[in-house]
């Protein structure tokens, strides 16, 4: 009997291009379950993925690309458990041993057993060296990394899963240095209002009361900002972190969301920072920041370097966009377009979040 076929958008080799290929349709066997994939985004890491040197990545070439996926059960395993067939899901991208206590806690994103995977090159998640959503069908190990969406569109979804969460994971994280009401008289800048940045300011405008400050290169990118109800909007300049600091008062903002972690989004977020403030780098910019005493950081500052979410927190997240709260910007492309969606994301000219949607 021939197995039935799929697209699929697959890293080939180390530093080849996305190719939009066909493989078989995988089965589901014992707790897995089988997804129609509704909506794909595409995220910056695919880019890190795809010009990765060999060896510099966990992963074993051939895999599908996609961590950000949305769909409808199509089929489970006899073992499956979850969401039933038909029902609209998310996909929670980062894969844990599902053993260890973090795992337990659904914090697969801070496996305790992340370097045994590695080490068996199993990858880190789904379309992370594992196959992935950019795809027709994608296979997931077992029903409990699916959050039910509702009725939700899949191109709101699927960013859900990564640039939501992410988004909603940092949030989080620095939401205890705000102060206790809630975060009144408190400023906390977001810089980078691309895929993740511009959730990030929704998600900070819906859970606490502080005063949010965006900043970017690019004048769409700020408008995109203001759309989201951030209170102030600054192109990145030589002064930036003064004008930062006057807006907060002239004491410095309490917390930054750095969503680009660049050499000069460092450099500013040391500059803009209050003291006792607590500084996120989300962002994989490549960029260093020096820790020393006494030093450029102000006393008492916190620094953290989030990644991905929870699953809790994925559920969180999906319920404040199915209350309205929190709306994702998106450019969809077709999944046959998905080379040329890559390259608009590459071309730092996509607006929000890119996905893609088979067609
Ligand atoms: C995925 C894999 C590796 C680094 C960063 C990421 C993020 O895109 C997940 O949110
Ligand atoms: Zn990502
Ligand atoms: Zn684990």
């Amino acid at each position: 009997m021939s197995t039935a076929r799929m697209r699929a958008v697959r890293m080939t080799h180390w530093g080849g291009p996305p190719a939009l290929t066909e493989v078989a349709c995988p089965i589901p066997r014992e707790d897995e379950v089988l997804i129609r994939v509704e909506a794909a985004g595409v995220c910056r890491s695919d880019l890190h993925v795809l010009d990765a040197r060999p060896g510099t990545l966990p992963y074993r070439t051939p895999f599908t690309l996609g961590h950000e996926v949305a769909g409808r059960v199509a089929e489970r395993g006899p073992g499956a458990t979850g969401p039933a067939v038909g029902e609209r899901v998310v996909v929670y991208g980062p894969w844990g041993c599902g053993l260890c206590s973090r795992c337990a806690a659904g914090a697969e994103n801070y496996c305790d057993r992340r370097a045994d995977l590695d080490a068996v090159r199993t990858g880190t998640g789904v379309g992370l060296g594992r196959d992935g959503g950019m795809a027709d069908f994608l296979l997931v190990p077992s029903g409990r990394l699916l959050v039910p969406v509702g009725d939700l569109p899949a191109a709101q979804a699927a960013p859900l899963s990564d640039a939501g969460l992410t988004a909603h994971h940092a949030v989080s994280g620095i939401r205890p240095s705000l102060p206790l009401d809630g975060g009144g008289g408190a400023s906390v800048a977001v810089i980078g209002v691309g895929g993740l940045g511009h959730l990030a300011v929704q998600i900070l405008r819906a859970t606490t009361s502080a005063q949010v400050l965006a900043v970017d290169v690019r004048e769409e990118a700020l408008s995109l900002a203001d759309a989201c109800g951030a209170h102030f909007g600054t192109r990145l300049r030589p002064d930036t972190s003064e004008v930062l600091r006057r807006r907060a008062g002239g004491i410095g903002v309490d917390a930054v969301l750095d969503f680009v972690g660049s050499h000069s989004s460092l450099e500013l977020a040391v500059g803009a920072l209050r003291a006792g403030g607590e500084l996120a780098v989300v962002g994989s910019g490549g960029g260093e920041l020096t820790v020393r005493k006494p030093g450029a950081l102000p006393p008492g500052v916190r620094l953290s370097l989030p990644f991905w979410g929870t699953r809790p927190e994925l559920e969180e997240v999906v319920a404040l966009a199915r209350k309205g709260v929190v709306r994702v910007e998106t450019e969809e492309f077709a999944l046959s377009s998905a080379p040329e969606a890559i390259d608009r994301l590459r071309s730092g000219h996509a607006r929000g979040r890119t996905v893609l949607v088979p067609d």
